[in-house]
């Protein structure tokens, strides 16, 4: 009879508590807006898991409290507490259980990816490409951003890949985050469904600024976006005309401060590659497997930028730099042109 009393006080007090902790979870905000469709059965695979840690939590401290308080030894008690020797019908019970627990989330875990990775086939497809550390866009149109436009309400496949180390997309607001892995090409689905602007960050530990690989997303209506397209292409055009004519110096060292600079000085010394200088004419080269390149040409400097590891200049390793096969011959002419302007 005690012992049913102290039953029902204390799932009256497991409950109650899972209640609290539950209500009080969700009130602090653990979540930022969701922003996509992906975000919903996302949102609501985290809420049951909340529910569960709440009651898990409120089972094993109420417990525990209750004990504590009520079951204490009364002033005067000397004896021992009861020997209790094990208790099957309580052990098949907390196997049964939990394992049935495990495997309904293992199911509803499954079928939560499913929805998150249904694929649209008119999706929008954008080509994202992370190094260290910032991010750019390619758009089918061929035009190139910072920023990553959106259309709301359109799912956009995100192919992603990495021209250096490990990277992961992830913007807070859409949920989904994935991982982009030097040589390969990793997908991502978002149909985003709040117009605005969101962080895109970089989820994987990538170097000293890391922390500072941020770029906007920006989600705005499809009218919108078809101007911000249109915008991009004669941008893109106009561009394309201008570096149609002859390689030009200037614009190689605009592309030299943006893209090589961190690993090639113009100055003779040598950083995490090897310096400039003097480099354009210079003959018997040496590689990295003892044969010699006869003279640094046009030819050689081209295959060295868009496939850095057909030959590898000595004292240096394979993959130590990134391949530039995306810049635009042209701009490799502009690249060319200036590494030659370098005495
Ligand atoms: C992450 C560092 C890094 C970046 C960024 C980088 N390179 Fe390199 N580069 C290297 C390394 C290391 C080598 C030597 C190994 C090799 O040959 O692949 C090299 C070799 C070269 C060579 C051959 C040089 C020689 O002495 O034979 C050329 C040309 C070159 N890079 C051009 C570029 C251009 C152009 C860019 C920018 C668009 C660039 N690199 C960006 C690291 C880098
Ligand atoms: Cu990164």
């Amino acid at each position: 009879m005690r012992n049913a009393r102290h039953i029902v006080t204390i799932t009256a007090l497991i409950l109650l508590s899972t209640y609290l902790m539950y209500a009080g979870l969700t009130s602090i905000g653990l979540m930022p807006t969701a922003a996509s469709i992906q975000a919903g059965p996302i949102d609501w695979l985290f809420d049951i898991h909340v529910i569960a840690m709440s009651f898990l939590f409120s089972l094993i401290t109420v417990i525990l409290l209750y004990s504590l308080v009520v079951f204490r030894r009364k002033p005067g008690e000397t004896g021992d507490g009861a020997h209790i020797e094990g208790n099957t019908g309580l052990e098949i019970f907390w196997t049964i259980v939990p394992l049935i627990v495990v495997i309904a989330f293992g199911i509803i875990g499954a079928d939560n990816l499913r929805n998150v990775r249904a694929a649209d086939p008119n999706a929008l497809e954008v080509r994202v490409i992370g190094r260290q550390w910032d991010w750019r866009f390619e758009y089918p149109e061929g035009f190139s951003s910072t920023t990553l436009y959106l259309p709301v309400h359109k799912q956009v496949l995100l192919k992603l890949e990495s021209s250096d180390v490990l990277h992961s997309f992830w913007v807070p607001e859409f949920r989904v985050k994935q991982d982009m892995i030097p040589g390969r090409v990793t997908e991502l689905r978002i149909t985003p469904t709040l117009e605005g602007e969101y962080p895109i960050k970089c989820a994987e530990i990538c170097g000293t600024r890391h922390a500072y690989m941020v770029s906007p997303v920006v989600v705005v209506s499809q009218v919108a976006y078809d101007a911000w397209v249109t915008e991009q292409v004669a941008l893109y055009e106009a561009e394309l005309l201008a570096s149609e004519g002859q390689p030009d110096a200037r614009r190689g060292e605009q592309l030299y401060t943006q893209y090589c600079l961190a690993c090639h000085s113009l100055t003779g010394t040598v950083g995490q590659g090897p310096t400039w200088k003097g480099l354009f004419g210079r003959e018997n080269r040496p590689l990295a497997d003892g044969s010699v390149v006869a003279l640094v040409d046009e030819e050689y400097l081209y295959e060295s930028i868009t496939a850095p590891n057909a030959k590898i200049a000595q004292g240096f390793n394979a993959n130590a730099m990134p391949s530039f096969s995306y810049l635009r011959d042209s701009q490799v002419y502009d690249l060319i042109e200036f590494i030659k302007t370098l005495e």
